[in-house]
């Protein structure tokens, strides 16, 4: 019969496909010959996740014993993609699942697609946070993520007719299986209301906040394991619930939607995440998000500091905060309230105390993106807050006019912003309040000492420190490069796994042919299945054989697509004019979302679709040259997307870019990189070797040098004769022949005014093109270099950022695996 053809599974698998089949039928409810693929990756999630929870209980269990100090990464964006891979991963138990399931005819790849992608984060911030949450399990930092239940994640993103449009993405609609909702632990979250004032037993004056409304902040935990199962931490996020869930008076009286106004209100708090990465939301709803989110965390990590520890003051002892940019930075005033007016310390005692035990990682120098609130809407929202960052804000100006600061340092390192109609700066207020501010790239953080916090730095010299980014290699090289990591186990042994450094132990190889080989082939394999989700998708076919050219991230204008799809555009009008020379074939990948509102960036998605039609279409190309722009890009797509690429865009302006954290992951899977001398493509060029990989551009400092003596894009336009040429096309419609006016606002923008540098920049990026087109034509040149890359991208580490965090920022010790 049937199933006697399917294979026996043994030992471990043979208990596990026991517990599957057990969660089928007792917790999902299913009999085995009627469950469906979705049943099956429900029992599997519930089977993985018992025995993580075993290691969860010993970890939390263990670190009470302890009593040491813990982590609380405060971060409004956790952007974790699926979960059930890369925990079986991290369990071990991959191959014990695998077999498990084959048992009972059922693919653990094909159940595996179907887990809904958690996009509760916009990109790199919110991807960093999910990568520190598995590091900090992995080398052994007690941890709490602290974040938002969104209900609705990042938008999906449609593309009709080559524009974005967007349409909610409901990544709960079959439940969340590695979710425990914990209704008992729920703290009141109050807003607007009135101060009162007193005067206490010793004649000081004491302040009550009476909220005229109140929110419920509802936890609900996932655990997070690290690398072997060796530890289980925890990421805890809120949801908001209405203390009165209807208004009965108002039903009674026949209003049935006014009877529950309250309720959605309250509950509109964790419903939707904020879809713009660069400029600030400015709006109500945004900041009531960051202060629900902000006090559930600090109520919460309180109460467990002095139930375990009975006492206050030691609090900085006993708990990290890390502030995930400034979205959380009402914390330095929401500590300071619970520990004076709840606590009955004095305002030195605890602005030392919040100090201690607050640290701010900031992650842009964009003014338009640096958060700041209207005086009036905080008084309003969070009256005794605002009252505590007025005295915050006296006292730091004292101290900063003793240490002999003009007036133009004093109103630069205010926390008010007497400029733009009173605002608060929130990076200001986060700065004062921590003992330490770190970038996120060495270029970055000496960037954030010269502008942003050049007065602050003076003020409070030695505060601010670099941390570079890193990532997960579970996530971004075992998970979603099985092939490339089974090779380089087979090849250096295990070490690398439990230390990415290791990696370098792949360097003899880099030239061996054998190996070279191996390595090719893996790449195609990968390639293969790209070329399998583009068909699918775009219904466009594309060569594995060709060269596969990729820029994947947020649509933004300092990230320069469009100096790639520019450059795409010369390229195609080269080969038709030279059709005789030996061309290597591309396939241009692009892949992003655009804030809903960022009108250019949405012209940009546009563009490229609108150029992809074109010359996907155009038998002069003879498939030369491909362009698929891949919808909806996210965690789960990225997995598929970089470990098939062999050159990776990494070409912002420099001196925009934070760090970046997409070009880490490309290198490490054997792509090169194209990229500018910004953010940590700074360090990853000292890493991997000048020679292996592509800087081209201006510098940070000529980029800042040419805007202060005024940009000229028309002289860079008449100085390159194929740029002209590219931009007479898109502004007169070649593109678009149907609505030939549609890019002209595009190319005026570049020949008016071009902020980004992209005219600046675009003739020795096209140059470099060609010099890495010359490059592939030498197979065994090209895979050593990609081969070093990999070998030496291992500093890039997650787990190595996050020892640097703990021994510079949190003062912890860590562990090494293995
Ligand atoms: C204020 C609100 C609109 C806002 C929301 C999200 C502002 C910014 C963001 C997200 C910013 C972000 O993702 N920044 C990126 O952080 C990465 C991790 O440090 C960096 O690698 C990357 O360069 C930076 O752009």
């Amino acid at each position: 019969d049937e199933a006697s053809a399917l294979p026996e599974a043994t030992g471990d698998a043979r208990s596990f496909r026991d517990l599957i089949l057990a969660k089928l039928t007792y917790a999902v409810g299913k009999d085995p010959i009627v469950a469906r693929d979705h049943d099956w990756l429900r029992a599997l999630s519930l089977a993985l996740r018992d025995r993580i929870v075993d290691r969860w209980m010993a970890t939390t269990r263990g670190v009470y014993r302890m009593g040491g100090k813990r982590v609380y990464y405060f971060s409004l964006e956790f952007l974790i993609g699926r979960l059930l891979k890369d925990g079986l991963n991290n369990m071990g138990l991959l191959g014990t699942a695998r077999e498990a399931l084959a048992s009972v005819g059922v693919d653990l790849d094909v159940i595996a697609e179907l887990e809904a992608d958690a996009a509760l984060g916009n990109g790199g911030l919110g991807r960093l946070a999910a990568c520190f949450m598995e590091s900090m399990a992995t080398v052994g930092v007690p941890a709490y993520g602290y974040g938002i239940r969104y209900e609705n994640g990042l938008f999906r993103q449609n593309i009709i007719d080559g524009w974005q449009t967007e349409s909610p993405e409901n990544w709960l609609a079959y439940g969340n299986p590695w979710e425990f909702p914990r209704r008992e632990v729920a703290y009141e979250i109050g807003f607007g209301g009135a101060v009162e004032a007193s005067e206490g037993w010793d004649g000081s004056a004491v302040h009550a906040w009476k909220p005229a409304e109140t929110v419920l902040a509802v936890a609900h935990d996932t655990p997070v394991v690290g690398w072997r199962g060796l530890r289980v931490n925890t990421l805890r996020l809120w949801s908001a619930r209405s203390p009165d869930p209807i208004s009965l008076d108002a039903f009674n009286a026949g209003d049935h939607i006014g009877a529950l106004t309250a309720r959605t209100k309250a509950e509109s708090i964790s419903r939707v995440l904020y879809p713009a990465d660069s400029t600030p939301a400015g709006q109500e709803l945004r900041l009531r998000q960051e202060y629900f989110f902000t006090s559930a965390s600090l109520q919460d990590l309180v109460r467990r500091h002095l139930k375990q520890h009975r006492e206050i003051r030691t609090l900085a002892q006993k708990a990290a905060v890390q502030l995930n940019d400034t979205h959380p930075a009402i914390a330095v005033a929401e500590l300071m309230r619970i520990l004076i007016d709840i606590h009955a310390m004095s305002w030195a005692d605890a602005f030392a105390l919040t100090r201690d035990t607050i640290s701010y990682t900031n992650h842009t120098l964009l003014p338009e993106a640096l958060e700041s609130w209207p005086v009036p809407l905080l008084e309003r929202l969070l009256p005794r807050h605002m009252q505590i960052i007025y005295a915050i804000n006296a006292r730091v100006l004292t101290e900063a006019r003793a240490a002999g600061a003009t007036d133009a340092m004093i109103a630069a390192v205010s926390i008010i912003d007497e400029g733009h109609g009173r605002r608060v700066r929130m990076g200001n207020l986060a700065f004062v309040g921590s003992h330490k501010v770190n970038g996120v790239s060495a270029l970055h953080s000496e960037l954030m000492k010269e502008t942003v916090f050049r007065d602050l730095n003076t003020v409070f010299p030695g505060r601010i420190t670099n941390k570079t980014n890193g990532i997960t290699p579970r996530r971004w090289l075992m998970t979603a490069n099985p092939g490339l990591a089974g090779l380089l186990r087979e090849t250096i042994g295990e070490g690398f796994l439990d230390d990415a450094e290791k990696l370098v132990a792949l360097e003899p190889f880099a030239r061996d042919p054998g190996f070279q080989e191996r390595f090719a082939a893996v790449k195609h394999a990968n390639k293969a299945r790209l070329a399998k989700t583009i068909q699918q998708t775009l219904g466009l076919r594309v060569d594995p054989a060709a060269l596969f050219d990729v820029q994947v991230k947020r649509m933004h204008e300092y990230k320069r697509q469009l100096l790639n799809i520019l450059e795409t555009i010369a390229l195609y009008n080269a080969i038709r004019t030279h059709p005789e020379k030996d061309w290597v074939p591309r396939v241009k990948v692009f892949a992003g979302k655009a804030a809903a509102s960022y009108t250019s960036a949405k012209y940009i998605i546009k563009l490229i679709n609108d150029v992809a039609k074109m010359v996907n279409t155009d038998p002069a190309v003879r498939n030369l040259l491909k362009v698929a722009f891949l919808p909806n890009y996210n965690v789960s797509l990225a997995e598929v997307i970089i470990p098939a690429a062999d050159l990776s865009e990494q070409i912002s302006t420099a001196g925009m870019e934070a760090s970046g954290t997409g070009n880490m992951k490309f290198a490490l899977n054997g792509a090169l990189t194209i990229g500018t001398l910004d953010g940590a493509n700074v360090e990853m060029r000292d890493h991997v070797g000048a020679d292996n990989i592509f800087i081209f551009g201006l510098t940070a400092a000529e980029v800042e040098a040419r805007r202060a003596k005024g940009l000229n894009p028309r002289a860079n336009i008449e100085a390159d004769p194929a740029l002209a040429e590219v931009l007479d096309a898109v502004g007169s419609g070649v593109f678009s022949p149907a609505d030939p006016q549609r890019h002209r606002g595009t190319v005026d923008n570049l020949t008016n005014s071009d902020w980004f540098l992209v005219t600046d920049d675009f003739t020795s990026y096209s140059a470099m093109q060609r010099r890495i087109d010359a490059l592939w034509g030498t197979p065994a040149a090209w895979r050593e270099k990609a081969i070093l890359n990999v070998a030496r991208m291992g500093w890039f580490s997650s787990d190595r950022t996050i020892r640097d965090y703990s021994d510079e920022i949190w003062g912890l010790p860590t562990v090494k695996v293995g």
